[in-house]
């Protein structure tokens, strides 16, 4: 049983709109449960549509209708229209090129715990129209390509609703009888209905102001709840950070008088670029130095940077159809990377996206919903909010960044602005901008829009001491993803280095081509040779540098070699890479003797390259930081054909102990020399000392030493920034501490009040791998904090349990499948996007074990087999359960 027939839509059935909406005047009279909402929209007949019909297609959902009048003046009755689950059908309409059409319904904004259309977040009313939301609201041509100027006006009570936001400029405003106000804002640019936004509370604000490049004045508005007005500072910053950032590196400047964004703490998702109020959750607008961790900083700073050029690159050029999703994300995406890599540090960024690619994109690419970032079909468009369409399409369109170089790249976007400002349009026009503006031809390259999975690169190397020559065969293949059994040849640019035995660089010199320190090579063909010459020694290589292209790279390579890169190599990015292979490698090996039964020893050629690491003076301490981090649990299952949960995590904790216990008093060293008291300095040393310090504890701790655990505790207990109290609790809580219960219930009561806080709290205990986990996660389901209504402490409970505790969601019982299950369905009723989000954890079932497979597939078969099940459960689930037939 479903709640919808699961209607798949395809992007070969687009045709475009047959009617478009010039305008609209929306009028809202604002009540929890009962708003009413008017709409009178002009519409005209689109002269780029071919049909001929005289119905027009509103499409709205949950609506109670009270009114249709044409042209100001004919109230139609019931003959006249149609009313389905989610259209209202209007026969007859007039035959002239334009007419008025208006609507009068309501809806309730408190029974929507959908939080799709107006709904209500601790007593405040929002919207979320992205992306089919706007039918929720009132009967509309809900597309993106319909591209309406939109005046609204806000009626509510005084006290209830004292602030009444929405799009663009406030052009009048006034008082009413009974303790009522109203306010009409204007929006003078065009835009689809899903960037559509109101805002209504009890709101406080926090002002600033920005000069634009052309000395215009722009006002900078961050609503928030008055509690928390006292943690917008960096977001406001952030919002400063990016529109300079923007004018700079894109030429863009910010168009209207005003920029607003409210933070909310009902929100399905991180945030929304509403033009000119943006909404977001609160987790990437407040910080205080006491309550946010450092990366929470740089997420807000990279969140507020992403939705702030979405008015770019995705506002004033939007999407044709949902399926060009990646048109306006993955570009954002990209934009925001770096933009944060340029705010912090670049080769720290790229090392953290990438290695979110890998673990989890990755994942998504060989499992069953694999799609291509340009998706060919959907069930529910909120579903292909993915990794692949965000990061793999980020991924793409740097490939063309690096293929074209930053000032090919920039003379492209101008293009594409210039050419598309105020259209709806595709991804192949992105890619036609890019082409024209280079003169290039991108043909080959548009299959990565068209191809889904992830394409392995083999490098297959031959020197020839004679010639000074080396010989580089690379053969691309892409494994068959759901619907799509045979891929054609990627254009791939390879970016690459070589070395010499000392570590020094060796010249890059293809054949009849000018010698480099480095080159790209671009990879057409199923196999293809390169040929280096002047090369009086067999150099080392270093290949896709900067990890040039979302693949995946076989190749031979000694332990010994890896640790010669890991000493030598010149690229921040394949530096940091080599240490992960060969602890990757090492981990392997170890989870052999797991499964064996074999004593385990660590390779001494780990030890070494560790402390070659240790030793080195590293500038940047965050880099440090991360050569020092072994590859996670996930992203070592990742990479196994069949993972072994249990395996993988004793193994993996063998190598932190030993580490630990060899390099022991290197560790306190480094601990007491950046454990400092730096709380509120947020600069790259502050952060660094901090990133490295907390790593060095958490080695430590595996000691289960006295000293060590007064350390956790001593820092626990005195810290004043949150990166340093929850990375102390972290410790506490994942090694036998004697204090952790008490440590726990301290910092519930000190943090009580924040909620964000408190989702911290959450997350530690749901991903703990001592023995008592799950436990505990029941026991936290009825925490009187917990809310199966809040998607942040679904997220931070639930989903953390499910996607960050390997070992123990997938307890060879079943008890953590069963318990997701159970969390699925009865999230479906009352949010199916985050209910949807929460299968993911199951739809990797073919990784596992068979009684594992046979416990998540029966989780799956019970989700769907529930009554009323949601389209976007459904979808997930049944993809999950036939990958072949989707
Ligand atoms: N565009 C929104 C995401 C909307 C998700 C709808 N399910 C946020 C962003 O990518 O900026
Ligand atoms: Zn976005």
């Amino acid at each position: 049983m479903r709640d919808a027939d699961p209607k798949t839509i395809y992007l070969k059935d687009y045709s475009v709109p047959e009617y478009l909406i010039d305008n609209v005047a929306l009028g809202f009279n604002l009540d929890e449960e009962n708003t009413t909402v008017t709409a009178r929209m002009t519409l005209i007949r689109n002269p780029a549509s071919l049909a001929v019909g005289t119905a027009l297609v509103l499409l709205g959902e949950n609506l109670r209708l009270h009114r249709v009048v044409l042209n100001d003046a004919n109230e139609l009755g019931e003959q006249d229209y149609q009313q389905t689950d989610d259209a209202l059908i209007i026969h007859n309409v007039p035959q002239q090129h334009s007419f008025v059409l208006t609507i009068e319904n309501s809806i309730n904004p408190k029974a929507n715990t959908a939080l799709e259309g107006l709904y209500l977040s601790n007593g405040m009313l929002c919207t979320q129209c992205e992306a089919e939301g706007f039918r929720k609201i009132t009967y509309f041509l809900d597309r993106p390509d319909v591209m309406t100027r939109f005046t609204t006006t806000l009626e509510g009570d005084k006290d209830r609703y004292p602030v009444l936001l929405s799009n663009g400029n406030k052009i009048a405003y006034g008082e009413l009888p009974d303790n009522r106000h109203w306010v009409t804002w204007e929006d003078p640019f065009r835009k689809p209905c899903y960037l559509f936004a109101l805002v209504a509370g009890q709101l406080a604000c926090l002002e600033d102001r920005f000069t634009t490049c052309s000395g215009r004045s722009v006002s900078l508005h961050i609503f928030a709840e008055p509690y928390d007005l006292d943690k917008c500072g960096h977001a406001m910053q952030s919002l400063k950070n990016a529109m300079l950032w923007d004018e700079q590196v894109y030429g863009r400047e910010y168009d209207l008088d005003l920029y607003m964004i409210v933070a909310v703490s009902h929100f399905n998702m991180g945030a929304m670029e509403n033009k000119g109020l943006n909404v977001f959750n609160t987790k990437f607008v407040l910080a205080r130095p006491d309550t946010a961790t450092d990366f929470d900083y740089e997420h807000i700073e990279g969140v507020i940077g992403h939705e702030y050029f979405h008015n770019w690159t995705g506002n004033r050029v939007t999407c044709r159809d949902w399926f060009q999703l990646s048109l306006k994300e993955g570009f954002t995406v990209f934009r925001d990377q770096e933009f944060t890599g340029d705010k912090t540090s670049k080769a720290v960024k790229r090392i953290e996206d990438v290695n979110m690619l890998r673990t989890r994109q990755f994942s998504e690419d060989a499992g069953p919903m694999a799609h291509p970032i340009r998706p060919d079909a959907y069930i529910e468009i909120n579903n292909f909010y993915t990794l692949t369409v965000y990061e793999k399409g980020a991924e793409v369109v740097r490939m063309l960044h690096t293929l074209l170089g930053a000032d090919g790249f920039r003379k492209g976007s101008d293009l594409y602005f210039e050419r598309h400002d105020g259209q709806a349009v595709t991804c192949d026009d992105f890619v036609n901008a890019m082409e024209a503006a280079n003169s290039v031809d991108l043909s080959q390259f548009r299959r990565w829009y068209e191809q889904a999975g992830t394409p392995v690169v083999t490098v297959q190397q031959t020197y020839d001491a004679n010639a000074h020559t080396l010989t580089l065969t690379l053969s691309q293949n892409c494994p068959p993803t759901p619907g799509q059994h045979h891929k054609a040849p990627l254009l791939i640019p390879v970016a690459m280095g070589l070395m010499n035995a000392d570590g020094s660089v060796a010249p890059c010199q293809l054949q009849g081509q000018q010698a480099d320190q480095a080159c790209i090579l671009q990879l057409t063909q199923a196999q293809q040779t390169f040929t280096f010459v002047g090369l009086t020694q067999q150099p080392v290589l270093s290949v896709l540098r900067g990890f040039s292209a979302p693949v995946k790279v076989l190749m031979e390579r000694s332990l010994d070699e890896l640790a010669f890169l890991l000493s030598h190599d010149s690229d921040t990015f394949n530096r940091w890479e080599a240490g992960q292979q060969l602890a990757s490698r090492i981990i392997f090996g170890l989870v052999g003797d797991v499964q064996n039964g074999l004593a385990l020893q660590l390779n001494p050629i780990m030890l070494d390259a560790f402390e070659k690491v240790l030793q080195y003076p590293w500038p940047d301490l965050s880099y440090f930081s991360l050569l020092l981090s072994l590859p996670s649990e996930n992203y070592l299952a990742e990479q196994m054909t069949i993972v072994d949960v249990e395996a993988i995590h004793t193994a993996r904790e063998f190598v932190v102990r030993s580490l630990a216990e060899h390099f022991q008093a290197v560790l306190r060293g480094l601990y007491q020399r950046y454990h400092l008291d730096e709380s509120g300095q947020f600069d790259s040393g502050a952060i660094g000392r901090r990133r490295i310090k907390n790593i060095c504890l958490g080695y430590l701790s595996r000691l289960n030493a006295v000293d060590i655990q007064q350390w956790a505790l001593q820092q626990f207990n005195s810290a004043k920034n949150m990166t340093d109290q929850i990375a102390a609790l972290s410790d506490i809580v994942n090694n036998p501490h004697a204090d952790k219960q008490i440590c726990l219930a301290r910092f519930y009561q000190q943090w009580q009040a924040e909620a964000l806080v408190i989702d911290k709290w959450f997350t530690l205990q749901a991903t703990s791998k001592m023995p008592d986990a799950f436990q505990t996660v029941l026991a936290l389901m009825n925490h009187p904090a917990f809310d199966l209504s809040n998607p942040n402490r679904v997220r931070s409970l639930i989903g953390a349990f499910s996607q960050a505790n390997a070992v123990h969601f997938h307890a060879a019982n079943g008890q953590g499948y069963a318990f997701l299950g159970d969390q699925i369905i009865a999230l479906n009723t009352l949010n199916p996007q985050v209910a949807s989000r929460m299968v993911g954890a199951l739809t990797s079932w073919a990784k596992y074990d068979v009684n594992r497979q046979a416990l998540m597939k029966a989780q799956l078969e019970r989700i769907i087999n529930t009554a009323n099940i949601s389209k976007d459960v459904y979808e997930v689930a049944s993809k999950s359960l036939s990958p072949l037939s989707a």
